[in-house]
């Protein structure tokens, strides 16, 4: 199974840290943004939206990086996929959660903040200011969801805290207020623990 990729990416970067983490044999295939790897024939075939992460485990393709998580997870026996009807409802509401409401805000935020920084370009203050307005809103929901609690689902990690970490993987060098969100802080500090993880860190740039 190949695993498509780029270093830098933080929604390829779950995908390789599940991967790691649960032992699976992925290849893992680096393509490069810069080449445009990603809008080649070849890898449109994969994925035709051209992005990362995707899969390819023979003649079966999956993208979109939650869906990508969820395959992974379920190549072995483990229990990151929930184990009821409530533990499910929740994982797929932090997964869609992550991808319609936090990534909208996110990215922004990195353009913003640190690859324009990175490229000597001037941030746009009213973009940056309003990213981080709305960044603040949802991280007060997910401080108040982990007060108290380790993972965002039941008492164990799940393939939703990968999917929601996944996001905070360029959080230092994009200036999320982070220290006015302890519980955030706290969580993503155990997850940062896990040397899958540790392990894909993408380059520190800027
Ligand atoms: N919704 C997609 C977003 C994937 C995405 O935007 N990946 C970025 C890298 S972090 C990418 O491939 N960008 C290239 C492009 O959009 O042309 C997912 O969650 O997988």
């Amino acid at each position: 199974m190949e695993l498509y990729h780029w270093p830098m990416s933080h929604n390829a970067r779950k995908a390789r840290a599940l991967a790691r983490h649960l032992g699976v044999a992925v290849q893992e295939v680096p393509l490069s943004m810069q080449d445009k790897d990603h809008k080649a024939d070849s890898f449109l075939a994969i994925n035709p939206m051209g992005q990362v992460p995707a899969i390819k485990d023979d003649d079966y393709t999956v993208w979109e990086a939650n869906a990508v998580l969820i395959y992974l997870a379920a190549q072995s026996p483990n229990d990151l996929l929930g184990q009821s009807a409530q533990e499910w409802g929740h994982i797929t509401q932090w997964m869609t959660w992550q991808s319609v409401e936090l990534s909208p805000v996110v990215v922004p935020l990195h353009v913003e903040n640190h690859f324009k920084r990175v490229r000597g370009i001037d941030a746009d203050a009213v973009k940056r200011d309003a990213a981080k307005q709305k960044l603040r809103a949802l991280l007060k929901i997910l401080d108040d969801t982990l007060d108290g609690k380790d993972h965002l689902v039941g008492d164990r990690l799940t393939v939703a805290d990968f999917a929601v970490a996944g996001d905070f993987t360029h959080a230092r060098n994009a200036h999320f207020p982070l220290s006015e969100y302890p519980n955030v802080a706290r969580w993503l500090k155990g997850i940062e623990t896990l040397p899958a993880w540790a392990d894909t860190t993408p380059p520190q740039i800027g």
